[in-house]
């Protein structure tokens, strides 16, 4: 029997947690890490937003990896080895794993340990000829991947989740993805798209409420984690384009004058204030092309539906 599952649990322990709470709270303008919103309930109202009718990029990827699933394996070849950051796009993996039919590994790395295990789990009952190696860690700190035999391998990076870093660490983390691939080897990545400030805002401020519900869950986490007295009732959800910056940014606004405890430490906030806890920054099809090619890759292929919401890059170093 091809052993199938492992895990490496690669991930810092809760007190890293509040110290990067505490360092957020304490600054001029409060932040908080966005990788704290996908708690196992904030995973679920994330699979939610991806069903809402304004938040389109979920469904748009989906659709070019369906619609160009035959280029997109002729632009990549033959894979040996695919690397999924972040593995709750199960759909779209498996759209993947169904082109690559000669695929021998599948290495999904995410920093949610139930929501990984779970479906490598479903996905090696799918699929029992494919070695799975689930790791849980965060890809977005400089993690080395073990170095199989020099067979292609190929990172994929869907849902515009690049967006979540700042210009200066997209470029970091695509040139430390660089360095760890061998030339030849690939980088599939979902990246969304500049358009009116319009659709863009729709699609994080959906009518349903689900988006501010994930993002006031932020809070609730940090309570069950700290031992926190956040009082969700006292913030709002608060998401606008940013045109100058390019990005959505998401916040969460004290409703009045209020102190929070986090664990032993008091927060004060001023009524109108607010905590930053999320950027989604946008990209032209050029201004990514730049810096895909300023990390160390070359642009094989792009795809962009027709509406043109949403780019797939097919990169290789
Ligand atoms: C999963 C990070 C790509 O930025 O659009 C969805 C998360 N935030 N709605 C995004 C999110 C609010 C999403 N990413």
């Amino acid at each position: 029997m091809r052993e199938t599952v492992i895990g490496y649990d690669l991930y810092t322990p809760q007190q890293n947690m509040r110290l990067e709470v505490i360092e957020g709270l304490m600054r001029e303008q409060k932040v908080l890490p966005a990788k704290y919103f996908y708690d196992h309930i904030g995973s679920q109202l994330f699979e939610q937003i991806t069903q809402q009718p304004e938040y389109y990029p979920t469904r748009t990827e989906l659709a070019i990896l369906e619609q160009h699933r035959a280029e997109i394996a002729r632009s990549i070849g033959d894979v040996h080895t695919l690397i999924e950051y972040g593995s709750g796009s199960s759909r779209k993996i498996q759209m993947l794993l169904e082109t690559f039919t000669h695929l021998d590994t599948y290495m999904p790395i995410d920093i949610s340990k139930d929501f990984l295990m779970e479906s490598a789990r479903q996905l090696s009952e799918r699929y029992p000829a494919l070695h799975i190696k689930a790791v849980c860690g965060d890809y977005s700190q400089s993690i080395s991947l073990p170095v199989e035999e020099s067979q292609k391998r190929v990172i994929f990076f869907p849902g515009s989740t690049i967006g979540n870093f700042e210009p200066e660490e997209a470029m970091r983390f695509l040139r430390h993805s660089s360095r760890i691939l061998e030339t030849g080897d690939g980088f599939l990545i979902g990246v969304d798209l500049k358009k009116s400030v319009d659709v863009l805002e729709r699609a994080y401020n959906d009518a349903a409420g689900v988006t501010a519900a994930f993002n006031l869950n932020m809070l609730t986490h940090l309570n069950q984690m700290l031992e926190g007295t956040f009082d969700v009732t006292r913030f709002e959800h608060h998401a606008f384009y940013n045109e100058e910056k390019g990005r959505i940014e998401m916040h969460l606004r004290s409703q009045l004058d209020q102190l929070v405890q986090v664990g032993d430490v008091t927060v004060p906030f001023k009524k109108g204030e607010t905590i930053h806890t999320e950027n989604s920054y946008k990209y032209s099809k050029e201004e990514f092309e730049t810096l895909a090619r300023q990390s160390g890759f070359h642009s094989v292929n792009c795809w962009i539906d027709d509406d043109e919401r949403f780019s797939v890059h097919y990169l290789e170093k």
